[in-house]
């Protein structure tokens, strides 16, 4: 089951990334800044494969709350189905067979959805749900029937955001500085192609082609620093983001920064080629606080 089809294959390469050591406590909904902001909520429980979460919710502006009970790091997001595919076939199509992605699944919409969540951590992330039937997806793929009318980017008013970053063929834009500590991105994808926001702090300094280096490297030594030098495996962690999301859509996550530096990458894949966006060079680094 570990095998959803290759996209997902950055959570294998993150349970290599990701210390399954206990997280410090994250916040519960109480210490959130997206929590309490009145929006309909959204409770996924995730362990490893299995999820547990309600078999509806109304559309609309939602909270999604993300807590990962597993033992694995998890780099969920949620996908919309094409208006004229059956739910059983897109079941079937990702079922624990599925070698590679659908010829439909980037017909699919992404609304956006948590970034990547240590073992013990919860996310938050704030999307626009429009009705119709959804897939949580991770390790597995998981139903959701989004029900009602609501146009949710018309009625709700927009959290407010610390920062605004976009994401586009192929790269990132963000602020010219960005603070430390607990944050709203807003997230907007001003591109033509679905992206994602995947952030993983780094120990030692970075650019964005030592980054990309490093995730194209076969090495299977987690402490191997690529030609070109940059950080180890061992020298990066996930710190959150903001889940697939598409073209002309916004999301808001909720970051927790320290001082240190940071990079960006998308493995969402080129059609053309089934390379992840990473690998065409979609990367981008940045530094919180002084250097
Ligand atoms: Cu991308």
């Amino acid at each position: 089951m570990k095998r959803l089809f290759t996209i997902v294959a950055v959570s294998l390469l993150f349970s290599l990334v990701a210390p399954v050591a206990a997280q410090e406590a994250t916040p519960g909904a109480s210490e959130s800044l997206l929590a309490g902001l009145g929006y309909a909520e959204l409770l996924i429980r995730a362990d490893g494969a299995d999820v547990e979460l309600p078999d509806q919710v109304t559309a609309g502006r939602t909270l999604i709350v993300y807590e990962n009970v597993g033992q694995d790091s998890t780099h969920p997001f949620m996908l919309r189905l094409p208006d004229d595919l059956a739910v059983d076939e897109a079941l079937a199509d990702l079922g624990p067979e599925a070698m590679e992605p659908p010829a439909w699944f980037l017909d699919a919409e992404f609304p956006g959805f948590v970034g990547e969540t240590l073992p013990g951590q919860t996310s938050f992330a704030v999307v626009d749900l429009v009705a119709g039937p959804h897939l949580v997806l991770h390790d597995s793929a998981v139903l959701l029937d989004v029900v009602g009318t609501d146009d949710a980017s018309v009625t709700a008013e927009d959290p407010s955001a610390d920062a605004t970053v976009s994401l586009f063929e192929m790269g990132y834009e963000f602020p010219d500085t960005i603070d430390a500590g607990r944050q709203v991105w807003e997230v907007t994808n001003t591109g033509q192609e679905p992206h994602e926001l995947l952030l993983v702090s780094s120990t030692v300094p970075v650019t964005a082609e030592q980054i990309i280096a490093l995730f194209s490297s076969e090495s299977e030594d987690e402490n191997a620093t690529p030609v070109g030098g940059g950080p180890s495996f061992a020298n990066i962690d996930p710190v959150g983001g903001l889940g697939w999301l598409s073209a002309g859509a916004t999301g808001w996550t909720e970051v927790d920064l320290q001082p240190g530096h940071y990079a960006a990458i998308c493995f969402v894949f080129d059609p053309e080629t089934g390379m992840p966006h990473l690998m065409l060079g979609m990367a981008d680094v940045f530094t919180v606080g002084d250097d």
